[in-house]
């Protein structure tokens, strides 16, 4: 009746710190999606996108995923454009002129003249914009890029990242403590 594998207790030792370990993983996954910086709601993120030859102020757009964005447009010279991928956007901006002519890829013809264009980031990932309007020498190389970043799951997988170190770290010591 009492014929226990020997090994036995070793394994039950070994369960418990297995268990262990993932708990602390978990909480460092918990502990980075519970203190993210910044709120988790989504917000309104304007922009004012100054074009020059060649090249957009700012080069690199961040917001989240949800946020509200607006974006409103200059050139510092000549005529250019700003086509962003996968958004059915495309603008064209005159020198000296806050208003942009809208475009949308998906409805060839159809033309808006607008202050600002504002869009809802529903996809996560990264998106280039670039120019649209022959505008010299280097146009084609005039290019920006649009981030869309999951909301708050960089910073949770910053704290699996610790909670995977602190786990082994722990692990370490307890193994060091037994004879
Ligand atoms: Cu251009």
């Amino acid at each position: 009746m009492n014929a226990r594998p020997s090994s036995w207790p070793r394994r039950r030792g070994q369960v418990a710190y297995a268990l262990l370990y993932l708990l602390i993983v978990a909480g460092g996954g918990a502990a980075g999606f519970a203190f993210a910086p910044g709120s988790p709601d989504p917000q309104e993120r304007s922009f004012t996108i100054s074009s020059f030859q060649y090249g957009y102020d700012p080069a690199v757009i961040r917001v989240n995923r949800g946020d509200t964005v607006r974006l409103q447009f200059a050139s510092r010279d000549v005529l250019h454009g700003f086509y962003l991928e996968a958004h059915d956007l495309d603008v064209a901006i005159v020198p000296m002129r806050p208003a942009v002519e809208r475009r949308r890829p998906s409805q060839p013809g159809k033309r808006e003249i607008v202050e600002e264009v504002v869009f809802k980031t529903e996809r996560e990932g990264k998106f280039r914009y670039r120019c649209s309007q022959t505008c010299g020498f280097l146009h084609p190389f005039m290019l920006g890029e649009l981030i869309v970043e999951p909301n708050r799951l960089f910073p949770s997988s910053l704290g699996l990242v610790a909670g995977t170190l602190l786990g082994g770290l722990a692990m370490a010591l307890l193994k060091g403590r037994k004879p």
